[in-house]
């Protein structure tokens, strides 16, 4: 744990710190949630440290995040919105004035207002939370399509290049650093059967029929939070690949995690299925506010949901073999069991992949008439 009074006092927080915990069940930042005292309240914060062996560039992270946030602010405001800094992230600048600050370790840390009466999930509950997570990850991209200026810095250059996903599993077998290649053949033979699903998109975008918009680029549903008592979508956070990319990339992950009938990491491969009806609320709030997607894009909506989770079985995959230097593990054999997972939820997926698109053309006429 870091010491976190010390961190709080990098910030203009006018406010006295009591005291902060480890929250939540990110896999990749070190999150904190503060209390402090403003002048006899209690309000909660959010202290992040930026994981710098996973994005290399924190500080231009932080500009992506800091454009976006306000950009995000002004569109409410305009709206005249009772509720705007609940609606987006804001950053609490340093005591130097910058939406982040750096301690004597080299960390780059940031500090958020703390949303209240609303949550993210880890697993899904009902379809009303599929369908307001959705809608607000569609406004998301919305709101995002009207940031004017440079384009975005790349936080992670090839995020959800899945041909090269693909590559660094290569890479990680011949390398072998964990002597892990041999127990996991059956999954390296799976995720090398699909390497033509792997390029379908990244084709389609090179050629020019799918465009690159602004996108969130982590739309698990945890990275969403629902309120207490509504479920809408209220706040979209983890910002931090936010970046051009792919609309069908965001619609894909939201498919990952929020239409299976079990969790991420749930080793239990017989517990994990796609759920028709999730399915269908994702695709209906997603396009009650997805408005803008082209022929191409609405044409593959659910072949999404099957990429994005072949991509992320396919990192857990390469993570394991590495020996468990990204993604954030809370036992030995936490990232195989994540992949198993995934890579049974894409069979799913391909076992159901008509009924899906079904789904989809059903959606898309109501909207049209
Ligand atoms: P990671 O990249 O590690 O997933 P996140 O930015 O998603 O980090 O934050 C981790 C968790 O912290 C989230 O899933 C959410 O539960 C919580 N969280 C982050 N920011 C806020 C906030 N401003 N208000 C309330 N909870 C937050
Ligand atoms: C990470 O940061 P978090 O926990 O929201 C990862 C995503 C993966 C996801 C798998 C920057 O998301 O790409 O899909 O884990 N984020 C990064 O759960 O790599
Ligand atoms: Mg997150």
């Amino acid at each position: 744990m870091h010491n976190l009074k010390a961190i709080s006092a990098l910030f203009d927080m006018r406010a006295d710190f009591v005291h902060a915990q480890a929250y939540g069940s990110g896999h990749i930042n070190d999150t904190y949630c503060a209390w402090y005292d403003q002048s006899g309240i209690r309000l909660r914060y959010i202290h992040q440290r930026i994981n710098h062996n996973v994005f290399k560039k924190p500080i231009e992270l932080m500009e992506n995040v800091d454009r976006v946030t306000r950009h995000a602010l002004a569109a409410l405001l305009a709206a005249d919105h009772p509720e705007a800094r609940r609606r987006t992230l804001t950053c609490i600048p340093s005591t130097h004035g910058k939406p982040y600050a750096i301690d004597p370790e080299g960390n780059v840390w940031r500090t958020y207002p703390f949303i209240e009466r609303a949550r993210g999930y880890d697993e899904i509950e009902n379809n009303a939370q599929a369908y307001q997570a959705a809608r607000a990850f569609g406004s998301f991209q919305n709101l995002a399509a009207t940031l004017g200026g440079e384009r975005l810095h790349e936080t992670i250059p090839d995020f959800h290049h899945t041909p090269k996903r693909l590559a660094a599993l290569e890479a990680a077998i011949s390398a072998n650093t964990a002597g892990r290649a041999a127990s996991v053949a059956a999954e390296i033979d799976f995720a090398r059967a699909r390497s033509a699903d792997c390029s379908r998109i990244t084709d389609l975008i090179a050629n020019g029929t799918i465009p690159e918009r602004v996108t969130h680029n982590d739309t698990k549903l945890n990275n969403v939070l629902l309120d207490d008592v509504t479920a809408e979508g209220v706040c979209v956070i983890d910002l931090d690949t936010t970046m051009p990319g792919s609309a069908l990339y965001d619609f894909g992950d939201m498919i990952r995690t929020a239409a299976p009938s079990t969790r991420e990491d749930d080793p239990e491969l017989k517990n994990i299925g796609v759920r028709f009806d999730r399915f269908e609320a994702l695709v209906q709030g997603y396009l009650s506010t997805a408005t803008f997607l082209n022929t191409a894009e609405r044409n593959h909506l659910a072949f999404s949901g099957k990429l994005l989770t072949l991509e992320c079985g396919i990192r857990f995959l390469t993570d394991y073999l590495n020996g468990d230097i990204y993604f954030k593990i809370k036992r030995p054999e936490h990232n195989i069991d994540r992949c198993r997972n995934q890579f049974a939820f894409v069979r799913s997926i391909e076992d159901s992949m008509s009924q899906l698109e079904d789904i989809v053309a059903k959606q898309d006429s109501q909207l049209l008439s």
